[in-house]
């Protein structure tokens, strides 16, 4: 597969999106963007709704990957995940299917498994095959998107790498958050690594830094190359401090997902 170099970011207008357009052009990449909402500091980003076929189908057309941000990003109710989350990235998969994209790089999460009771102490650390267990109605949109992506690879051939990110944000802001972590910087050499490896299939990988408190096991997203620089441990002494360490008789610290499992999810997390 030749390495591709037009892509289009959805999603650009968000957090990670912003993120993402600073950190990725550094590895070659001309990034289309595509949002909801006008993105900023760029008027030549398409602004459209991932229900909107039409304006899909015309956003993938002459790219060669896909990296799809856009969506619900927290537990919403449930006909708004699923017009977004669901029915969007459906969308997108059948314009990319249609445009003949050759890649796509799905941001999965951590939710699609935060019913997964968390290691302790030497447990073994998480593999992606571990059974599904969504932890909110955003969560299972994750796992959709997860299948969604191994269809169109065994039925038409599109490659996916679905990528359950930890928690992606300038530095973790809570106890929990020291486990999932993946610092920006990680964050682009992953996605450099998923829009790159040869024949990935359908390919699912934890998307966090090399964190010393890490639950989930990272060797299929470095077996696509990914050889993550940061760790969380700096700012333990400090969050630890103010929070304390996680508590085994809370259930928010219980799994994965944190405060997602709770009804309704509390926040912060
Ligand atoms: P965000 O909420 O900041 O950004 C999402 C973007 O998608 C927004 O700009 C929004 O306008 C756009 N969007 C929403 N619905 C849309 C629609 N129907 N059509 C077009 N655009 C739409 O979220 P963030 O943090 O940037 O996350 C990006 C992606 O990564 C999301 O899919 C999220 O679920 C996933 N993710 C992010 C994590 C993180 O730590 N930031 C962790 C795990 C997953
Ligand atoms: C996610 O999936 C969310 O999109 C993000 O905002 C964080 O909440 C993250 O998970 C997390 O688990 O910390």
């Amino acid at each position: 597969m030749p390495a591709p170099r037009t892509v289009l970011l959805t999603g650009a207008a968000g957090g990670l999106g912003t993120l993402m357009r600073d950190l990725l052009p550094a590895y070659g990449y001309e990034l289309r963007l595509f949002d909801l909402r006008p993105v900023e500091g760029a008027p030549e980003a398409i602004v459209a709704d991932l229900a909107d076929k039409a304006a899909v189908r015309e956003a993938v057309r002459g790219v060669d990957a896909i990296i799809h941000l856009a969506g619900i990003s927290l537990e919403a109710p449930f006909e708004k995940i699923l017009a977004a989350n669901i029915a969007g990235t459906y969308n997108l998969y059948e314009a990319a299917h249609d445009e003949g994209v050759q890649r796509v790089v799905f941001a999965s999460s951590n939710h699609a498994v935060g019913f997964t009771p968390r290691p302790r102490g030497e447990e073994p650390l998480i593999p992606v095959d571990t059974p599904r267990r969504p932890d909110t109605f955003y969560g299972l949109s994750k796992s959709f998107g997860e299948d969604l992506a191994q269809l169109y690879w065994d039925k038409h051939g599109l490659e996916s790498v679905s990528v359950r990110i930890g928690s992606c944000f300038a530095e973790p802001t809570s106890v929990r958050m020291l486990s999932v972590w993946m610092s920006p910087a990680d964050g682009a050499r992953l996605l450099h690594a998923a829009l790159t490896a040869e024949n990935v299939g359908h390919t699912v990988v934890y998307g966090s830094s090399a964190n010393t408190r890490l639950w989930w096991d990272l060797s299929t997203a470095r077996a696509l190359g990914y050889e993550p620089q940061d760790d969380s441990e700096p700012y333990a002494e400090k969050l630890v401090a103010e929070q304390g360490e996680l508590d085994p008789e809370n259930i928010a610290h219980a799994y994965l997902g944190g405060h997602f499992v709770s009804d309704p999810p509390i926040w912060p997390y």
